[in-house]
C-alpha cells in the first residue's frame, strides 16, 4: 500500500531551516539575496532534519527516466546507490520511466520504500527525451503523486549517490547549483540568449542544473507545467532553447525564486580540478559514454 499524503504541519512546529548555521562555511555563499539557504556540509544537523520529517510523516517520490540505452547504462547504479544514501528513514517511492519496462533490473528496496516502473514511449531525438520529461512528470503528479507524497524530486539517471542525500534537501521549491558554474559570474552562465525562445534570459541569479529539482508536489507541478508550456511554444516557433529543458528551468527559477538551493556537493562532477569547497560527495556525475550512448 502507498503511504497517504501528509497534511500541513501544525503551526507550533518550528521551521527546521531556522536551525541552519550560515556561518559554518565562510568560503562559500550560504544564503541568496532573497534569503533562501544554500545547503553545504557543516551547516545542518542531520538528526534535527530527519527527526522533524519523520514527525511530519514526510513522504518523497523520486522520478527518474531511463529511456533506450540509458536504462542498461545507468539505472542499476542509480537505484542501488540511492538505497544506500537517499532520504534514509523516510518513505520513498522511485518512479522509473522507461520504454523497456521488462528490462528494469530487480532491485530490492528497504521497508517503507518501493519501486514503480512506468512505461513511456521513446522520442526519436534525445533533446525530446530530455524535454518531454516535463510533460510526463506533470501527468504522473496529477494522476498519482499528489495523493500520496508531499515532496517530489526529479533526477537525471546518469549519476551515482556517494554520501548522505538526506532530508535537509527537502523544501518547498528546491534548485541545484551547477557544479561548473557555482563560482562563475553571470555573464558566463549558459542561459538561453535567443530572444525568440521562451527561455531567453538577459540576466539571472545563478546557473541551475536540471539534473535535480524538487519541492512540494504543488510547486513541482507548477514548474513542470510552465516549462512544458514554454517548450511547446518554442516548438511552434521552430526554436529550441540552448540547453533544452535546463534553459527553461533556469528561466522558471529566475521568475519563481526557489526557497532552498543545494550546493554542488549534491551533484558533483569529479572531472573538476578544484574540489576545495566540496566537503562531502553526496552524488557524482556518472561517466558519460557519448561515443556509444549518443549515437543512433
Ligand atoms: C540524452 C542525450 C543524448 C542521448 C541520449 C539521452 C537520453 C537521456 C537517453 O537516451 N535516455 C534517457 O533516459 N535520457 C534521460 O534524460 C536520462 O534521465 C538523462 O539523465 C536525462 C538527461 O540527459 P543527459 O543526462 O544525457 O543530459 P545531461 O547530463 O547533459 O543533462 C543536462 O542537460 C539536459 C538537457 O540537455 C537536461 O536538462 C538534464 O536535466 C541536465 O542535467
Ligand atoms: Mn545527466
Amino acid at each position: 500500500d502507498l503511504p497517504v499524503a501528509s497534511t500541513e504541519p501544525p503551526r507550533h512546529f518550528v521551521n527546521v531551516d531556522d536551525t541552519l548555521n550560515f556561518g559554518a562555511r565562510p568560503a562559500v555563499q550560504t544564503r541568496t539575496s532573497w534569503r533562501a539557504p544554500i545547503i553545504w556540509e557543516g551547516m545542518f544537523d542531520p538528526k534535527v532534519f530527519d527527526q522533524k520529517h519523520i514527525q511530519e510523516n514526510s513522504t518523497v517520490a523520486l522520478t527518474v527516466f531511463a529511456v533506450g540505452r540509458y536504462l542498461d547504462a545507468y539505472i542499476k547504479t542509480f537505484l542501488t546507490s540511492a538505497e544506500q544514501h537517499f532520504m534514509l528513514g523516510l518513505p520513498v517511492t522511485y518512479y522509473v520511466f522507461t520504454d523497456l519496462p521488462d528490462k528494469v533490473p530487480n532491485i530490492t528496496v528497504a521497508p517503507q520504500r518501493s519501486l514503480r516502473v512506468m512505461q513511456v514511449s521513446k522520442h526519436n531525438r534525445w533533446q525530446d527525451i530530455s524535454m518531454m520529461r516535463m510533460k510526463t512528470i506533470s501527468e504522473v503528479i496529477e494522476l498519482e503523486l499528489r495523493h500520496h507524497f508531499r515532496y517530489v524530486f526529479c533526477f537525471d539517471v546518469d549519476q551515482e549517490f556517494k554520501g548522505r542525500f538526506g532530508s535537509e534537501a527537502l523544501g518547498d521549491s528546491v534548485a541545484l547549483l551547477h557544479a561548473h558554474y557555482y563560482k562563475a559570474e553571470e555573464p558566463a552562465f549558459t542561459y538561453d540568449r535567443n530572444v525568440k525562445s521562451k527561455a531567453f534570459m538577459k540576466t539571472g541569479d545563478y546557473y541551475y542544473h536540471a539534473a535535480i529539482f524538487g519541492g512540494t508536489w504543488e510547486n513541482v507541478k507548477h514548474l513542470v507545467d510552465a516549462c512544458y508550456l514554454n517548450i511547446m511554444v518554442d516548438k511552434m516557433h521552430d526554436v529550441e532553447a540552448l540547453w533544452h529543458d535546463e534553459s527553461h528551468l533556469n528561466k522558471y527559477f529566475w521568475i519563481h525564486k526557489p526557497s532552498k538551493l543545494l550546493s554542488p556537493e549534491y551533484c558533483w562532477d569529479e572531472s573538476i580540478g578544484d574540489k576545495s569547497d566540496i566537503h562531502v560527495f553526496r552524488l557524482v556525475w556518472a561517466p558519460k559514454h557519448y561515443d556509444t550512448l549518443r549515437t543512433k
